[in-house]
């Protein structure tokens, strides 16, 4: 695949630089979840049926990571594969570095949509946003996810941040950013392997249309910043609240006893879960993605 120039330190594939340039749907897609959200394999079968999710709904999909120096929008299957082996996890204050050394680099919810925006992509799908951690008055642990979703236009898809995090904290960051929460179908925020937290949106959608309406809104009024558009993990794939809260308190107290800090944090969790709950939680994790991408494909071409 040919990919070109669309300004310093950014590239993009053929089809999603023709897709923008024709104003068509296009939806970005973040790499962190493949380098260390998900396992390998099912981190690359993840990665391309999310895609195909995408395309299913009328929308291009814009995987972005940096690739050898360069933000890429739109990485092909190679790079795809790349990045399920393993690469290192990039958030914003990495990407100087990467760019400069030529370096490789799966990229965050805030680098991704950072990128994302510079493309003028308006739509970008996760599973979970970052945001602050249990014990942030301790160790100020608090996602840059936040920071962006403060300063960037577009639409973040996400089921919410997971329980690992502090999630009242998280919305009051949230607000404190201006940052819009939309609920899906929900008034309240959701739980990422939970439907519901007790927290409630800022906005209830109907649907992806209203969802869209609210984002358009968002962005031709020239306001800064993102409308997070929260979906509730389908309910066949919910997680029992007892199996996750006690994956939780074993995933916590292991990070905990080991003494994990930083950016290892989040990977490190996502494991945690994933041996607590005897895979379940992977199993839900895919789950919502692909239900996701199904929702930004939709938004995406109600704004196209
Ligand atoms: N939440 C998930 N899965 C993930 C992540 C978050 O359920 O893979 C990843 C995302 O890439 C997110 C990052 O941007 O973790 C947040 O890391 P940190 O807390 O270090 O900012
Ligand atoms: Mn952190």
């Amino acid at each position: 695949m040919t990919f070109h120039p669309l300004g310093p330190y950014l590239e993009a594939s053929d089809e999603v630089r023709e897709a923008l340039a024709a104003g068509r749907p296009v939806v970005a897609l973040e790499s962190t979840i493949i380098s260390h959200g998900l396992p390998y394999p099912a981190n690359l079968k993840t990665a391309l049926a999310v895609e195909e999710v995408v395309r299913r709904g009328g929308a291009v999909p814009a995987t972005i990571a940096v690739i050898r120096g360069q933000a890429r929008v739109g990485c092909d299957r190679d790079d795809l594969e790349r990045l399920a082996a393993g690469a290192v996890k990039a958030s914003v204050r990495d990407l100087p570095a990467l760019y400069a050394r030529g370096g490789t680099g799966a990229t965050t919810v805030a680098a991704t949509a950072t990128i994302a925006a510079q493309a003028g992509i308006r739509v970008f799908v996760t599973g979970g946003i970052g945001g602050v951690h249990r014990g942030w008055g301790e160790t100020l642990d608090i996602s840059a996810d936040l920071e962006v979703l403060g300063r960037v236009s577009l639409a973040v898809v996400c089921s919410g941040a997971k329980a690992v995090l502090d999630v009242a904290a998280t919305l009051e960051y949230l607000e404190t950013k201006g940052v819009t929460v939309v609920g899906l179908g929900t008034d309240r925020f959701p739980g990422f392997y939970l439907r519901a937290t007790p927290f409630p949106v800022d906005a209830v959608a109907a649907d992806p249309a209203e969802a869209a309406a609210i984002v358009s809104a968002r962005l031709a009024s020239g306001l800064p910043g993102a409308v997070l558009v929260a979906v509730p993990i389908p309910a066949a794939d919910e997680l029992p609240p007892a199996v996750v809260e006690t994956a939780l308190a074993a995933a916590l107290g292991e990070a905990a006893a080991r003494g994990i800090t930083g950016k290892d944090v989040t990977p490190f969790l996502l494991e945690a879960m994933r041996q607590a709950t005897g895979g379940r939680s992977l199993g839900a994790n895919i789950a919502l993605v692909l239900n996701n991408a199904a929702v930004g494909a939709a938004i995406a071409v109600e704004l196209a």
